[in-house]
């Protein structure tokens, strides 16, 4: 299988070598969960048991449905690369923002949504209160070093009721969760490889974005050395 799409260093032994704490860099963290305001919740670590099978699908998937970097509506080139899996797919253009059955670069369908990642999605629902969640889109975003995400509202999906779930693999990042208004001061947030966030309720539509992702000397995991993969799954109609 072509993993060059993922832009993962499979030759590179993975030397974990953080100087305070070699051998604990890449212990499992205790499974524990936060709300980081009404209708979001963080349950970290939850997703690293899944991260083989996610990682095996996710190279499938960006095989067929290459990352891209896709423009944005006043044609300035996203930092962060993309592609989607699931009957529906978010897309950029100078056209604007909106949801796609066919990959604009290959005229296809997006490649299925994969059993693990509907199940973690699915499993992170139900823990948030959400037991009937049923996506039919995934934004698969790619950050390399200095890669970002600008503060944002996710207002392209149809139903707002749904809520939608993130996952986080690979280097850390600092995720801003504001508010309603995009004057509201955002909260700062460590999302680390295997976390998993639920966004629904009254967090649904609060302004959101990620810092610069900075290069890590500690490898998340061997496959993931110095990129960030985010996995968005969606109610997108
Ligand atoms: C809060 N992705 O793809 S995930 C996005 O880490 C996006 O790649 C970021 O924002 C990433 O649109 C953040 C966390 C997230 C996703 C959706 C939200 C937070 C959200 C929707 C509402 C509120
Ligand atoms: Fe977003």
């Amino acid at each position: 299988m072509d993993m060059k799409g993922l832009q993962l260093s499979l030759s590179v032994p993975n030397q974990a070598s953080s100087p305070a704490n070699p051998d604990r860099a890449q212990e499992p963290r205790p499974a524990t969960q936060e709300t980081l305001a009404p209708g979001a919740l963080l349950l970290r670590g939850i997703a690293a048991a899944f991260v083989p099978i996610l990682l095996d699908d996710l190279a499938r998937i960006v095989a067929e449905a290459p990352l891209r970097h896709m423009k944005t509506p006043s044609g300035l080139r996203m930092s962060v690369a993309m592609s989607n899996c699931g009957p529906l797919g978010w897309i950029s253009d100078r056209a604007g923002y909106r949801y796609s059955a066919l990959d604009p670069d290959r005229g296809r369908p997006w490649p299925p949504l994969p059993a693990s990642f509907l199940q973690l999605a699915q499993s992170a629902a139900a823990q948030a209160g959400f037991p009937d969640f049923v996506p039919d889109a995934c934004l698969i975003n790619r950050y390399a070093p200095g890669a970002k995400l600008s503060l944002h509202q996710d207002k392209d999906e149809r139903d707002f009721s749904a809520p939608i779930v993130s996952v986080s693999l690979g280097l850390p990042a600092v995720f801003l969760l504001g508010g309603l208004r995009r004057a509201d001061r955002p909260s700062r947030h460590l999302l680390q490889h295997g976390d998993v966030v639920v966004f629904g309720g009254p967090s649904r539509l609060r302004y959101h974005g990620i810092l610069p992702i900075q290069a890590a000397d500690i490898t998340a995991h061997p496959q993931l050395e110095n990129i960030r993969i985010n996995l968005t799954l969606r109610k997108a109609r």
